[in-house]
């Protein structure tokens, strides 16, 4: 056991999307990490069900990774991002759409996933408007979307919470419903048989609006935050077709999904349905360097080369392509080759959701859904009391040392594509006795 000193003054720091009084009085941390484990100050393991936040997908501190970002900082610590570059830049964007479906050929790179949301609604505006369809100015979003926290992403975004204290978001932004319905899907297995249809509302926003102000629309393949709901059966190929007969823009939202989260490179993969832009971050990186990108296919970069001498896209960061981002980035593409990983998700998907829907019938449990290793089990809210129960059961899991994630009343797994069986197993055995636990 390795102690690691803690800070003795925890009131400075604001910390993120978490209720921070509660957590400051009773404040969970971690130290240090490696593989399929974070070790918390005091030296106790605990198993990392959730690749930190859906992104070490090759697992902690891998040596090669790190020996590429220490590489790094000593040989080339920043360059400037406009008017220059560095090599590794075009390398990494090379190979990134090398893996990438379709022609999405061309990358544009910025530091999370919410910056690369809003890129590329920007990147969709600006391309209709030097096409002169300058009037195709709407964006559509989902209920229950996560697009990060920018202002484009909360518009687009279908979560109360993160819009109601925030005036009056993106005009012209109008919503699908989510395509989750309990009634109709619980305990599915992959993809629910119930819901293509629900892809059809677009067309009845399209006829509210009429095509020609609709500039594009951003959905996850696959929604990670608000409880992990795979696509219904035809969902996205309807969405895409619909999207072509009007001339409007598909983005996907691959932030979780992105890197062999779904058993292939990236969800458009999986499903078979290819959009026109396409947003990562996270697994781009296995999480080590704040790093995201957008996809963009061949006619649109096109679009915008074709246009009179000068700066193509009036957009971009002070740290976009920074060179110890592009270093991770080349060095995690490397392990994912070597290890097979980002398609190794699709050799464990049966074990994950055999295991995981073997909760089905525990106390409190009322739905289980999967796709490639990403799943979630949904409780029963207690009355009164929305999300205390899954918090709950996450506390209880994370004192059993295993780490997994909790959102409204759903409990959220996504372990490191290097997960064994045997942890799978301990996953979920931790989950049924943290279960018989909570009232
Ligand atoms: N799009 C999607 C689909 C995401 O899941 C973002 C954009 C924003 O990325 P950044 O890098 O700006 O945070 C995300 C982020 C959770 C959880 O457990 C999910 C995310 C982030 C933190 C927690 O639900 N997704």
């Amino acid at each position: 056991m390795r102690a690691t000193a803690v800070p003795n003054d925890l009131e400075a720091y604001w910390i993120p999307f978490t209720p921070n009084r509660a957590f400051k009085a009773a404040p969970r941390l971690f130290a240090r990490a490696k593989d399929m484990h974070y070790y918390t100050p005091d030296g106790r393991a605990v198993l990392d069900g959730i690749a930190g936040m859906w992104c070490t997908n090759a697992g902690h501190n891998r040596d090669p990774i790190v020996a590429a970002i220490r590489a790094e900082a000593a040989e080339l610590d920043y360059a400037p991002a406009f008017q220059f570059s560095h090599p590794k830049a075009f390398e990494l964007a090379s190979r990134v759409a090398a893996l990438a479906p379709g022609d999405l050929d061309h990358v544009f790179f910025c530091n999370s996933g919410s910056e690369a949301v809003d890129t590329a609604l920007k990147i969709a505006l600006a391309y209709h408007n030097i096409r002169g369809e300058g009037a195709r100015t709407r964006l559509i979003g989902r209920e229950r979307g996560y697009h990060g926290v920018g202002f484009g992403g909360i518009s687009v975004g279908g979560i109360v919470g993160n819009r109601k204290y925030f005036g009056t978001l993106l005009a012209g932004v109008d919503h699908l419903p989510a395509t989750y319905n309990r009634e109709q899907q619980a305990f599915s297995k992959g993809e629910p048989e119930w819901g293509g249809h629900l892809a059809d509302e677009l067309e009845r926003i399209v006829a509210l609006h009429d095509a020609s102000t609709i500039a594009a629309v951003i959905v996850e393949p696959m929604a990670g935050s608000t409880g992990v709901l795979p696509p219904p059966k035809g969902y996205l190929a309807r969405l895409r077709a619909i999207c072509d007969r009007h001339g409007i823009l598909l983005i996907f939202d691959e932030v979780i999904t992105g890197f062999g989260r779904l058993g292939q490179p990236f969800g458009a993969q999986r499903f078979g349905v290819t959009p026109d832009l396409l947003t990562v971050a996270k697994g781009m990186t296995n999480g080590t360097v704040p790093m995201g990108a957008v996809f963009a296919k061949d006619s649109i970069y096109d679009t915008f080369m074709d246009a009179p001498e000068g700066i193509e896209l009036f957009h971009g960061y002070t740290y976009s392509g920074h060179p110890l981002a592009c270093a991770a980035g080349l060095a995690t593409l490397d392990t994912y080759a070597e290890e097979g990983l980002l398609t190794r998700a699709a050799s464990l998907e049966k074990a994950f959701e055999e295991k995981m829907h073997s909760l089905k019938g525990e106390k409190h449990v009322v739905d289980a859904r999967n796709c490639g290793l990403m799943g979630a089990i949904e409780l029963e809210p207690r009355p009164g009391k929305p999300g205390a129960r899954a918090y709950e059961a996450f506390l209880k899991c994370f004192e059993a040392g295993v780490l997994i994630r909790y959102t409204g009343d759903t409990l959220a797994f996504s372990p490191p594509l290097i997960v064994e069986k045997a942890q799978i197993e301990r996953i979920f055995d931790t989950v049924r006795t943290a279960l018989a636990a909570v009232g």
